[in-house]
C-alpha cells in the first residue's frame, strides 16, 4: 500500500466533496447516509433471482454488482426490462449499479459493446469496468462514448405519430437502434387501434369479423423492415422526434407498481457513468504486474472525468491530489463461530479471501465485494447486514 495517504484517513463526507467524479461524490454521500461500505455481487442464475435478490439485499448495500452475461431470461427490452427493473430498485433503495463486463479491446469494438448491441450496458449500470492491457486509448474511447451518450439522454426523446411518409434519413445514425423500437412500438400501437377500428366497422355492417386488407399485408411488409433495421419504410405511420432538456436524470420506467419510490434522504443518482480499472486481481497467480497496475494509475488521471478509480487489492491513491475510490472482491468472514478476522479459505477455483477488516483497515479500500458470502447463506439479507456492519467497523477502525 502507498503511504498513509490522505483519503485514508478521510470520512467518506469529506471525500464526497473532494472526489473529482461526480457520481464518486453522490457515491460517498450515499455510503455515509446509509453506514455502508458493501456491494454485493449479485452472481445468481435467473432474472427473477436477481431482481428478487436486488430487492431484498438492497437496504445494506451502495452498490449492486451484475454479471448480466451470467443471467438467465435476461430481458433486454430498454424500457421494461432487466436493467430497468434494475434502475428502478436502484433507486427504491439507494444503490448504484455495477455491470462488471472487464471490457478489454480497441477502443471502436468497445464503444459499441458499452452503448449498443443486445444489452446496451451504459443504459441501466451507472459503473462499469475495464481490463486496460489493450492500452490506454479504450478508456479514451469508452469515455468519449459515455460524454456522447450523457449530451444525447440529457434531452428526453418527444415523440408523436402523424400520417404520411416517413424520412428516416433525418435520424442520426447512432439512434437508429432505438428509434427503430420505438417506430415499431408506435407502428403496432397505431396499427392495433386501426385494426380495432376497421374490425369494428366490419362488425358494424355484417355482423362478424372480416379478414385484414392488403393495407394490414403492407404493415406487416413494415414490420419484417423494422426488423431489419432497413430497408424502405412506406408505411402510411411517421414518427416524429424531437429533443427537449429532461428535468430529471430518470432514463426509463418500467410502468410497474412501485417504480416511482426513491430512496429517502438523497436525491437521485446522477446520470454520469462512470468507469473502474481493474488494477489488481484477487486470483492466485494473477498475471497483472506492478507496472500494469501503475499504467492503470496513469490512465485514471488521465481521465479523471470517467474514471471513478479501481478494482484493486489495497489504496491506490499515492499523489497528493487521488481522489480515487476503491473497490475490493475476494472478500468474505470466516464461518460463524470462527476467530472474526481469522483466515479464509478459497473456492478451490483460484478465488482468494480476506476478511472485510483486513481489506479495508489494513489494506485502504473502500468498498468490499461480496458474492458467495451473502448469496449463499442460508438468509442473504441478514448475511449481508452482518457483512455491512463489519465492513463499517472496518472503516470507523480506520479513521480512529
Ligand atoms: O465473492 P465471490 O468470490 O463469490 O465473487 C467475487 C466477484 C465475482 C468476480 O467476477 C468478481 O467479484 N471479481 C473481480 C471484479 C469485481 O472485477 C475482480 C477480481 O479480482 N476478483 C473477483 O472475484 O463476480
Amino acid at each position: 500500500m502507498a503511504d498513509r495517504h490522505i483519503t485514508l484517513s478521510q470520512p467518506f463526507a469529506e471525500r464526497a466533496k473532494t472526489a473529482s467524479h461526480p457520481l464518486t461524490r453522490y457515491l460517498f454521500r450515499l455510503m455515509d447516509l446509509k453506514a455502508s461500505n458493501l456491494c454485493l455481487s449479485a452472481d445468481v442464475n435467473t432474472a427473477r433471482e436477481l431482481l428478487t435478490l436486488a430487492d431484498r439485499v438492497g437496504p445494506s448495500i451502495v452498490v449492486l454488482k451484475t454479471h448480466y452475461d451470467l443471467i438467465s431470461g435476461w430481458d433486454y427490452n430498454p424500457q421494461t426490462g432487466t436493467g430497468a427493473k434494475l434502475a428502478a430498485l436502484a433507486r427504491k433503495h439507494g444503490f448504484l449499479i455495477f455491470e462488471d463486463r472487464k471490457f478489454v479491446d480497441i477502443g471502436k469494438t468497445v464503444q459499441m459493446q458499452y452503448t449498443a448491441g443486445t444489452a446496451r450496458i451504459i443504459e441501466w449500470a451507472h459503473i462499469t469496468n475495464a481490463n486496460i492491457d489493450a492500452g490506454k486509448d479504450m478508456v479514451r474511447a469508452m469515455a468519449e462514448a459515455a460524454a456522447k451518450w450523457k449530451e444525447r439522454i440529457n434531452y428526453e426523446v418527444r415523440t408523436s405519430v402523424t400520417v404520411g411518409t416517413p424520412v428516416s434519413d433525418q435520424f442520426d445514425e447512432s439512434e437508429e437502434q432505438a428509434q427503430a423500437q420505438a417506430q415499431q412500438q408506435l407502428q403496432s400501437q397505431s396499427r392495433q387501434q386501426q385494426q380495432q377500428q376497421q374490425q369494428q366497422s366490419q362488425r358494424d355492417d355484417k355482423g362478424e369479423p372480416q379478414r385484414l386488407d392488403a393495407q394490414e399485408e403492407q404493415h406487416q411488409k413494415d414490420d419484417q423492415d423494422v426488423d431489419g433495421r432497413k430497408g424502405s419504410i412506406v408505411s402510411v405511420t411517421t414518427v416524429t422526434q424531437s429533443f427537449e432538456p429532461a428535468h430529471s436524470p430518470r432514463l426509463s420506467k418500467t410502468n410497474e407498481e412501485g417504480d416511482d419510490a426513491v430512496f429517502p434522504g438523497i436525491e437521485e443518482a446522477p446520470v454520469d457513468r462512470g468507469l473502474l480499472l481493474l488494477a489488481q486481481m484477487s486470483s492466485k497467480g494473477c498475471l497483472m504486474t506492478k507496472n500494469y497496475t501503475q499504467a492503470c494509475v496513469e490512465a485514471a488521471r488521465e481521465h479523471k472525468d470517467f474514471v471513478m478509480g479501481f478494482v484493486s487489492q489495497e489504496a491506490l491513491n499515492s499523489a497528493p491530489d487521488d481522489t480515487f475510490i476503491h473497490m475490493t472482491p475476494g472478500c468474505k468472514l470466516p464461518p460463524p463461530g470462527e476467530e472474526e478476522n481469522g483466515p479464509v479459505e478459497g473456492d478451490g477455483l483460484g478465488q482468494q479471501y480476506n476478511t472485510p477488516d483486513k481489506l479495508i483497515n489494513v489494506c485502504g479500500t473502500d468498498i468490499v465485494i461480496v458474492g458467495r458470502g451473502i448469496t449463499g447463506a442460508g438468509d442473504p439479507p441478514s448475511e449481508a447486514e452482518r457483512y455491512r456492519r463489519k465492513a463499517w467497523k472496518a472503516y470507523l477502525a480506520r479513521l480512529a
